[in-house]
């Protein structure tokens, strides 16, 4: 990823952290919400790389299931819980944020604000999932949380309920042999590495993503229910049709994670409509919108299959999309084909 760039500070120079970079970009109240993530973000990677030490399978293990359902009917894991407590929390103690829409949660959770803190200094909606990839805790394989900042514009739902273009900062954080927050401010992509003074600094700037990768990552598993012209992408990918390039498979299951190594190596993560989900089983504001801002702003591309996935529109929060991302030629391919599929039906 580069070379470490460095700020001068007297005569040495030092790493410049999540909170210096947008301090420096964006406003001050900015700055204070990417300060919220990355000390949430801090303690969730903590709570992780120590969660082999608990009794795994006894009652004071981290890892397993909290025996609570949330609202999307799935069993929440105790570091789901905890992930999102905190980050609520954290986000709470900032002034300029109004509300959290959370996966894990419903509705949205409004703050109230004391005295002394005017409602319209509350300007931001923090939106996001607090830890994706759950199924892989138990197992100790990469998790990740995602984020997407909105500006509130009255009704906390409506704003978030904006199309996805609308998204003033966005990014994850993947909990992995190092923790790494990748975000953008609608200017480029950073990525600020955990170091061992227990901060996020800069450690790659400007990111691009290839124009064209040598992986596709999918659940092929669903295969056979997924609509044909994305089976035909997939065999075109394998039989080396575009470009020449015979593709490789890789799929981790934790879509930051999957996520990440499309956006540093090339190629496309695709979650298509299947007969069990035909809107698809990913979730639009906080999982495809954040990832397609970064992968955009990395000049790679993300679509539902005929849409760009900015410009979808959600009719309600927790709604689900089908998501395809990643370097621009294979979305491209991938969404011209669908397109002409959809020509052919009429
Ligand atoms: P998980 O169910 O483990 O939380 O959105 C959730 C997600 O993981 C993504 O992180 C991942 O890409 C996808 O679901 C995996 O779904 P499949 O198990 O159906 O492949």
């Amino acid at each position: 990823m580069g070379k470490q760039p460095t700020m001068t500070e007297g005569a040495g120079t030092r790493a410049v952290t999540v909170e210096e970079y947008v301090a420096a970009r964006a406003s001050a109240g900015l700055a204070e919400v990417f300060g919220a993530i990355a000390a949430a973000a801090r303690q969730i990677e903590r709570k992780i790389r120590l969660a082999g030490l608990g009794d795994i399978y006894g009652a004071g293990s981290i890892y397993g299931a909290a025996g609570v359902v949330n609202v999307q009917g799935e069993q929440q894991q105790k570091l789901d819980v905890f992930a999102n407590d905190l980050l609520t929390e954290l986000l709470r103690g900032v002034a300029s944020v109004a509300a959290v829409v959370s996966e894990e949660d419903e509705g949205p959770v409004v703050f109230e604000r004391g005295s002394g803190v005017r409602d319209s200094d509350a300007e931001f909606v923090v939106v996001f999932d607090p830890l994706d990839g759950s199924s892989n805790i138990d197992v100790n394989v990469n998790v990740g949380t995602i984020f997407s900042v909105v500006r509130r514009v009255g009704d906390v739902v409506a704003s978030v309920l904006r199309a996805g273009t609308e998204q003033v900062a966005a990014g994850y954080v993947l909990y992995g042999p190092s923790a790494v927050m990748v975000m953008t401010l609608g200017e480029g992509v950073a990525a600020f590495t955990l170091d061992e003074e227990d901060r996020f600094v800069l450690t790659a700037e400007g990111m691009t993503m290839p124009e064209q990768g040598p992986y596709y990552s999918a659940n092929q598993a669903n295969a056979a229910s997924w609509p044909e012209v994305y089976r035909e992408f997939v065999r075109g990918l394998v039989a080396g049709e575009l470009g020449g390039q015979e593709y490789g498979a890789r799929y981790i299951g934790s879509l930051v994670a999957d996520f990440h190594r499309t956006l540093l190596k090339g190629g496309v993560f695709l979650y298509p409509p299947t007969k069990k989900a035909p809107r698809g089983k990913l979730r639009l504001l906080y999982e495809a919108y954040p990832l397609a801002m970064v992968a955009e702003q990395a000049g790679g591309a993300a679509v539902d299959g005929e849409m760009r996935i900015l410009e979808v529109r959600a009719a309600g929060i927790h709604d689900r999309t089908p998501l395809v991302i990643g370097s621009r030629t294979e979305v491209e391919a991938l969404r011209k084909a669908v397109l002409k599929t959809a020509e052919e039906v009429e």
